[in-house]
């Protein structure tokens, strides 16, 4: 059965999180889960992430649809990272649509919707309004 690998930094976990690796998971047999540094983080997003590596490790892989989890320490890894863990299919939400085609040599690619209205920059502004 398939090995369907994804990536993120998973900062601040949400509801969309939770959605796209459900949805990820129900596409194979084995959800491999790329977890950005947080120097990877940095160089994304332009800030530090809320809750460290460590941390969002251990969160990711607490959750039972998820089997297993590593450091994702580059954008530019993608083919050692599939090849590495035998992905059969890459499976990002569609804010990444076509940035992974390239990809398709090595595995099948599917870009999912994604949750409307939701993101760790939108959670992390509400709790400050709301201090
Ligand atoms: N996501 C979603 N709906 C949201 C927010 C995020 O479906 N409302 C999806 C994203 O499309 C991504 C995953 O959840 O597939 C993780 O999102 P982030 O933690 O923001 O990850 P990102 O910064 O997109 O990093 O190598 C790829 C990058 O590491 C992806």
């Amino acid at each position: 059965m398939s090995r369907i690998i994804t990536f993120g930094t998973y900062d601040v976990l949400h509801i969309g999180h939770i959605k796209l690796l459900k949805r990820a998971r129900s596409l194979g047999s084995h959800l491999i889960v790329g977890v950005s540094s947080d120097e990877l983080n940095r160089d994304k997003k332009g800030r530090e992430p809320i809750y460290p590596l460590k941390s969002r490790l251990e969160i990711i892989s607490s959750l039972r649809f998820v089997d297993e989890v590593f450091v994702e320490d580059s954008l530019d890894l993608k083919v050692e990272y599939i090849t590495s863990k035998n992905a059969d299919m890459l499976v990002m939400g569609d804010d990444w649509q076509g940035r992974f085609d390239h990809l398709k040599q090595y595995c099948k690619v599917m870009y999912l919707p994604r949750t409307p209205s939701i993101s760790s920059t939108e959670v992390i502004e509400i709790i400050k309004e709301t201090m």
